[in-house]
């Protein structure tokens, strides 16, 4: 392995065997053309296309193998004019991008990615595929697989140019970031590998419907495959024998990284044998007829309920990564003259000249009738109307529920099984309400007991585990969401939240915004999180501060019994994405017990609970620190002074109203939280006080929170480190002192 790589060590490194590569170097007498975009040139060269589908020495790697049996096919198999739109879709995808890359450079627009070089692998494979039937997890490099089910050509330019009426998100997301609801084409995040596991999330929900036979194309780079989450996909997927078909779309570089620099072997392909039960392909993805046939082997064995498969389609990048790249900087003419050897449209073309389905003539005509045709349409897109709205989908329609209904209530009830409860009486409300995580079925029903019995209750279809992986169990999630399901999952600690950020940061909460509205992933998160049980580092964390930065999530963190579960209910009712963070010292917690609300009981999110009235001084807390707040007021009741203390209940939205009011009644305020003072979400109430109701301030906004370092184990340990009741009680005399 060369720790650097340069264009002329290229040659000599690629591997001669063991792997899966393009083609061998082609010779260096190959003329060398312009190194930036495809050109319309490029499209089609008859007579030079049809020496090399004859058999040119850049078609080292022709045809197919794997598990699947494939019935080869030609032109004699299809009408022509089957065929002739085929080729029309590839030309029409090809001149996008063209036509794009010139936009660019008049000035028209910021950016392009585009799919050139992989057209035949999409469009064949496409034939076999249903816009708005099938599911469909992209990448940014799927334009052609887009045209191929529906998606128009008009649609691409609306994104180009960023119009108000772009179906994939009125302009908010970068163009050929595909997303259309009426063609179930999800919405696509630019990260990396995101894709893998939503994509197995709408394959486990078509899983459930015995009468379907819907697929899932999920689809990503080769160098996506180097994202743990790909491993992760291919394992939930096999061992769910989902539907899901993986296009591994293999054009040898990932930006400038050569598939031989990235992955073992050189090709993801071997690894792919490692997951029982999923059916592995590898085929020439640059030839048409191929795609098609294993295309229509792979769709029919996914349809047919038979399990997952991954095709690996060998490809071409004939264009730079995207229009901010210059593959000249680190690929050799050669290479690059190689990858156009290869173009799959000519390829296509010079087949059916060869096969007399059309004339050379006509194959002309046909790509001068694209050319003129995304020329007109990018003329009348450009003067549609720019969008002039970028707040409006953060969140999702509030739903119509009637909060905090009176009503009769129950026993005693600790938090933890007031929260097993709340799931309980909803999976039997709502059967789309599904319950999954990391040892929550069964007998076990998760480390803290939350989701007791619901396996035995509600089936092991409703309450089930998954495998250890917090982004995989995230990510099903939006898939399971996005196509109509409610997830109610589970992560075992907040401390292990981590792997699935991902998941959280570029797919669950901004789905709606970035879509326009047109997507959502509506679930509840349940984290258990916080400190005061000697869980050291890895089981105290508080995380409220870091998501409470994430536009499109709504969280709650309540105090107790009564609180946890109507904040539970109204999450699972309703439109948006929940982190329902569980403080792990309450669960059993006396003082957090509660008569148990009916089963109707609903607390609103945005509405902060005065759990006691006072004049003299604000406490706003939230989650353990409640009760150490209210030991404060007591403590301080005997002095005479007055204290009020606010549970705001929910980090997103948070009830400042309440707050505010307050504080303009008792002219001081403490803000006491677990988390560290530094960065914690007391400083955003506290700069929302400071600022907001500065006149009527007697003394100066503090704070009260846990040190600027990790939570230790040792019991001393950890009562320096996080507020003690001394601690909050010290700080409200200092604010009432002035
Ligand atoms: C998680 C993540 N890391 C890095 C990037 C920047 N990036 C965008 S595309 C890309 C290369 C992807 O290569 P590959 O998966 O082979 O797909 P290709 O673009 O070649 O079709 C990189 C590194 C990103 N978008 N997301
Ligand atoms: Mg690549």
């Amino acid at each position: 392995m060369t720790p650097e790589f340069s264009p002329e060590q290229e040659p000599a490194e690629r591997p001669e065997s063991g792997h899966f590569t393009t083609h061998d170097l082609i010779s260096p007498d190959v003329p060398e053309e312009d190194g930036g975009a495809a050109g319309d040139g490029a499209a089609f060269d008859g007579a030079e296309a049809a020496d090399e589908a004859a058999g040119g020495a850049a078609d080292a790697f022709a045809g197919y193998e794997g598990d699947l049996d494939v019935t080869p096919v030609g032109p004699e198999d299809f009408e022509p004019e089957v065929l002739k739109a085929a080729l029309r879709t590839m030309m029409t995808s090809r001149r996008l991008d063209d036509k794009m890359m010139t936009l660019l450079k008049q000035g028209k627009g910021y950016f392009h990615i585009g799919a050139s070089g992989h057209e035949a692998a999409q469009v064949g494979l496409g034939f076999h595929l249903r816009g708005g039937e099938d599911w469909f997890a992209f990448y940014y490099r799927d334009l052609a697989m887009a045209l191929s089910i529906g998606y128009t050509a008009e649609e691409a330019l609306l994104a180009h140019f960023a119009k108000a009426d772009d179906p994939n998100g009125a302009g908010r997301q970068m163009p050929e970031h595909f997303g259309h609801r009426e063609l179930n084409i999800m919405s696509t995040s630019s990260s990396v590998g995101a894709q893998w596991m939503p994509g197995v999330g709408f394959a486990l929900a078509e899983l459930r419907d015995p009468d379907s036979d819907a697929v899932v194309y999920i689809s990503g780079g080769e160098g996506a495959t180097s994202q743990g989450a790909f491993h992760e996909a291919l394992n939930w997927a096999a061992r769910a024998q989902a539907p899901a078909l993986f296009h591994i779309q293999d054009n040898k570089y990932a930006i400038s990284v050569p598939v031989w620099e990235q992955t073992a072997s050189g090709s993801i392909y071997p690894m792919l044998g490692g997951y029982p039960g999923l059916a592995r392909m590898k085929y020439d993805g640059t030839d048409f007829f191929t795609a098609f046939a294993v295309g229509k082997a792979a769709v029919e064995h996914v349809r047919a309920r038979k399990g997952p498969v991954a095709l690996l389609a060998d490809v071409v990048r004939l264009l730079p990564h995207s229009s901010s790249d210059d593959h000249a900087k680190y690929r050799t003419a050669e290479d690059l003259a190689a990858d156009r050897a290869r173009d799959p449209i000519a390829k296509m073309a010079a087949r059916l000249v060869e096969a007399g389905v059309m004339t050379e003539d006509e194959v002309e005509a046909m790509r001068k009738e694209v050319a003129k045709e995304i020329d007109d349409l990018a003329r009348a897109v450009e003067a549609r109307p720019e969008p002039d709205d970028p707040f409006s989908h953060v969140y999702g329609p509030e739903p119509d529920l009637d909060y905090e209904q009176e009503g009769p209530e129950g026993e005693l009830v600790v938090l933890v099984d007031a929260i097993n409860h709340a799931l309980d009486e909803e999976m039997a409300r709502d059967e789309r309400v599904l319950v999954y995580g990391e040892d929550v079925a069964g007998g076990k029903g998760g480390v803290f007991t939350a989701t007791r019995g619901l396996t035995d209750k509600h089936g092991a279809d409703r309450c089930f585990n998954s495998p250890l992986a917090e982004h995989s169990i995230l990510g099903s999630a939006v898939g399971l969401a996005a196509a109509g399901y409610k997830p109610v999952v589970e992560i075992q600690f907040a401390d292990y939240i981590w792997p699935g950020m991902q998941q959280l940061r570029n797919q669950i909460a901004p789905m709606r915004y970035r879509s326009n509205g047109a997507w959502a992933c509506p679930m509840v998160i349940r984290v258990p999180c916080g400190g005061y049980i000697h869980g050291g580092l890895c089981h105290s964390q508080n995380v409220e501060a870091i998501f409470g930065h994430f536009p499109g999530l709504k969280i709650a963190l309540p105090s107790n019994a009564a609180d946890a579960k109507g904040l539970l209910k109204a999450a699972i009712r309703g439109n948006d994405p929940v982190l329902f963070l569980e403080h792990k010292a309450l669960y059993r917690q006396g003082p957090a017990r509660r008569p148990e609300p009916h089963a109707e009981y609903l607390v609103p999110f945005g509405k902060a609970s005065v759990v006691r009235e006072g004049t003299d001084l604000t406490v706003v807390t939230w989650g353990a620190i409640v009760y150490k707040a209210l030991n404060a007021a007591k403590a301080l009741e005997k002095e005479g002074v007055s204290v009020e203390v606010i549970d705001i209940r929910t980090i997103l939205p948070l009830d400042s109203e309440t707050i505010l009011a307050s504080v303009k009644k008792t002219n001081r305020v403490l803000v006491a939280y677990e988390d560290h003072e530094f960065m914690g979400f007391g400083a955003e109430i506290a700069a929302q006080v400071a600022d907001r109701t500065f006149e009527y301030l007697d003394a100066p906004v503090k704070r009260v929170a846990g040190a600027f370092t990790w939570i230790p184990y040792a019991d001393p340990l950890e009562k320096l480190v996080l507020p003690q009741d001394d601690d909050v009680l010290a700080a409200a005399r200092e604010v009432l002192a002035y």
